[in-house]
């Protein structure tokens, strides 16, 4: 067979094969064999030297006319392979754009750290500074220290979670009382939040709630100065126009002692379920403190006075938001906490 047909046949079949491969492998392969360094083509090449010149100058152009023939028609078939391929990929492994997207969930705070928050930055507005105070407390600090020795009716006034025979869950704030008044002189003006715990489950009332306690000692603090500093803060927190009132109360580290009732906002004092019919709801203890106090810390009861207070904030949040049930504060129902 002579050069110029078996070249021609070459194309040919070169042509086919490219034309006939089913994926860039089979291309690679149809490129080494018909282009390669031990092609029929290449072959052809080297030996043109042998031939006559006049022969030389036709079967090299006709060589040289197959090379780029083949070369083209495995570019444009390499093309055609690619984006087939390309195709399946992205079908396989197809991302489906109208699936809604992930959401991403905001956190928030949660509504009874906001109320303490609000309340703490009003406190601070007129003086105070925060102190802390431990959980799980020892008899001296939570009740012996604050007037109420063993034995004493008064601590059946808070059901108490014992854990031992002298430690206890803190059954309110008053025992930060006792130890900051331990470590530190009057004047001092001290406020103190914090969780507190009690036998007492019902829509008004949770085993564990929180407590900010207030106090202040100087020469010559007196009940007038109480009113002032809650007064304030009742405004501050509630606004002018809803109603509060001071009742004598009892409790056994003050002297005199008494509570503070904001009308319920849940019936504007027209008496409910929440406020138990009577149209308030109690949101604090306070009083003077009590001279066995002052004298327990080692302060000069005739030289100081001052006056102390505990407020639930529980309560206040739930005056603040028309929160009807107590319970909805402790329950993670996202539904409810999204509302803050
Ligand atoms: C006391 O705990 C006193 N230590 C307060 C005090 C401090 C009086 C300083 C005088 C001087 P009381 O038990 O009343 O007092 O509780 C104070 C407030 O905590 C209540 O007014 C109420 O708002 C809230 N509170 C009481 N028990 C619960 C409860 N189980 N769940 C939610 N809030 C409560």
């Amino acid at each position: 067979m002579n050069h110029i047909e078996s070249l021609e046949g070459l194309r040919a079949e070169a042509l086919s094969a490219i034309a006939g491969a089913a994926d860039l492998k089979q291309l690679e392969a149809a490129r080494v064999k018909y282009l390669g360094r031990k092609s029929s083509l290449l072959q052809v090449l080297r030996e043109l030297g042998q031939l006559e010149p006049d022969k030389r100058a036709v079967v090299g152009k006709l060589a040289n006319d197959v090379k780029r023939d083949v070369s083209e028609a495995l570019e444009s078939r390499e093309g055609g392979l690619a984006a087939a391929a390309r195709e399946a990929t992205l079908k396989s492994d197809a991302f489906d754009l109208t699936l809604p997207g992930e959401t991403v969930r905001t956190g928030r705070v949660h509504p009874l750290n906001q109320t303490a928050e609000e309340i703490v930055q009003i406190f601070r507005s007129m003086g105070f500074e925060v102190a802390d105070g431990p959980e799980i407390e020892d008899e001296y600090h939570n009740f012996e220290a604050l007037n109420m020795p063993a034995f004493h009716p008064a601590r059946d006034m808070q059901d108490t979670f014992f854990i031992g025979s002298n430690l206890l869950l803190r059954t309110h704030t008053s025992n930060v009382q006792i130890r900051a008044m331990k470590s530190r002189k009057p004047p001092l003006a001290v406020l103190a939040p914090g969780k507190v715990y009690r036998r007492d489950s019902d829509i008004t009332h949770s085993p564990m709630f929180h407590q900010i306690e207030g106090f202040m000692v100087d020469e010559r603090i007196t009940f007038g100065h109480l009113k002032s500093v809650l007064s304030s803060f009742v405004r501050a927190i509630f606004g002018k126009t809803r109603k509060v009132r001071f009742r004598p109360s009892y409790f056994p580290f003050v002297e005199p002692g008494a509570e503070m009732d904001v009308e319920c906002v849940m019936c504007d004092g027209q008496g409910c379920r929440v406020c138990k019919s009577s149209g308030w709801l109690e949101i604090l203890g306070a009083g003077m403190i009590h001279p066995k106090v002052l004298e327990h810390v080692g302060y000069d009861s005739e030289k100081y006075t001052g006056f102390a207070f505990g407020m639930g904030i529980e309560r206040i949040a739930m005056l603040r938001h028309r929160i009807s049930d107590i319970r909805l504060f402790f329950e993670n129902d996202v539904r409810f906490l999204e509302q803050f």
